[in-house]
């Protein structure tokens, strides 16, 4: 029977066609640098070429997991991953932002998983400082809103997110600054016993996965970062009045999930 290809890996010269999502080469490193990209043509060479800066000398992968692009971001990470620090995968059956993560997080080889978004908002210096205060506690996380943290947004952006992460992290009885900057670094191995339960629409993923984290006994280790806002490439979140109506379905969807993690657990 024929195999249904889900994922195309290639590293180096190596290249692999995979039906389930499991470390595709046999190779292990201490991080792995988790990128989920849609149309990063503008953002992707740029991340990658300062991630290699920070990370040099160190036992790495930079997994950058692609749903499809129509974009150049295909063709570029292609390229990227000639040299094999860089793991390129191309997914066509599925799509989304948290499943990209949980996939890519499957088919790393690390022994750590580092997890930022494509777009430059983590900053890679903070990245490698995170990475560097690994063994301080079960997950270290990026903070915006902590002292010293910072948002570089577009007003409404700014104070809107902060607002919403403190409701939502007071409704969930999170005891953390901010529980939607999807940026952390964990042990796999400990990242594998978090039992998701429910879809999300966007980032409140990261809600559910610091609440199970903390049910498990996890401790978190917050660290300040100014979070810098797009300059290239579309926003999934939309901008501007027009998609206001974008922006209220998803802080709808983040106190819904908010709510369901505090009364149904
Ligand atoms: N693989 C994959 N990546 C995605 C998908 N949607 C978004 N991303 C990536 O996930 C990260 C976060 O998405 P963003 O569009 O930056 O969302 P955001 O940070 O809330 O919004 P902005 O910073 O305003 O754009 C970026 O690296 C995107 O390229 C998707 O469906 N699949
Ligand atoms: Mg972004």
């Amino acid at each position: 029977m024929k195999l249904m290809v889900k994922y195309i890996c290639l590293s180096g010269k190596k290249r692999k066609n995979l039906s389930e999502a499991k470390s595709p080469f046999n190779r292990s490193v201490e991080v792995s640098i988790i990128l989920p990209t849609y149309n990063e043509e503008k953002n992707i060479g740029e991340i990658v070429k300062q991630l290699r800066e920070q990370f040099k000398g160190e036992s790495y992968e930079i997994v950058i997991l692609d749903d499809n692009s129509k974009d150049k971001t295909p063709k570029i990470i292609d390229k990227l991953a000639e040299k094999s620090d860089i793991l390129a995968i191309h997914r066509y059956d599925k799509k989304g932002y948290w499943s990209a993560y949980q996939d890519a997080i499957s088919l790393s080889h690390g022994k750590y998983i580092l997890t930022m978004d494509s777009d430059l908002s983590h900053p890679p210096k903070t990245a490698f400082f995170l990475y560097q205060n690994r063994k301080k506690a079960d997950i270290i996380s990026g903070s915006r809103y902590m002292k010293s943290g910072g948002m570089e947004a577009p007003f409404f952006r700014k104070y809107g997110s902060e607002w919403l992460n403190k409701v939502c992290a007071i409704i969930a009885g999170l005891p953390y600054t901010d529980i939607a900057g999807d940026f952390h670094v964990m042990e796999k191995s400990k990242f594998n016993k978090l039992k998701f339960r429910y879809t999300p629409v966007f980032g409140e993923f990261d809600f559910e996965w610091l609440y199970r984290a903390k049910k498990l006994g996890f401790s978190n280790l917050e660290i300040p970062f100014t979070y810098k806002f797009r300059e290239e490439g579309e926003s999934a979140m939309g901008s501007g009045g027009a998609d206001a109506l974008k922006l209220m379905k998803f802080a709808l969807a983040y106190v819904k999930m908010a709510l369901k993690l505090r009364f149904i657990g």
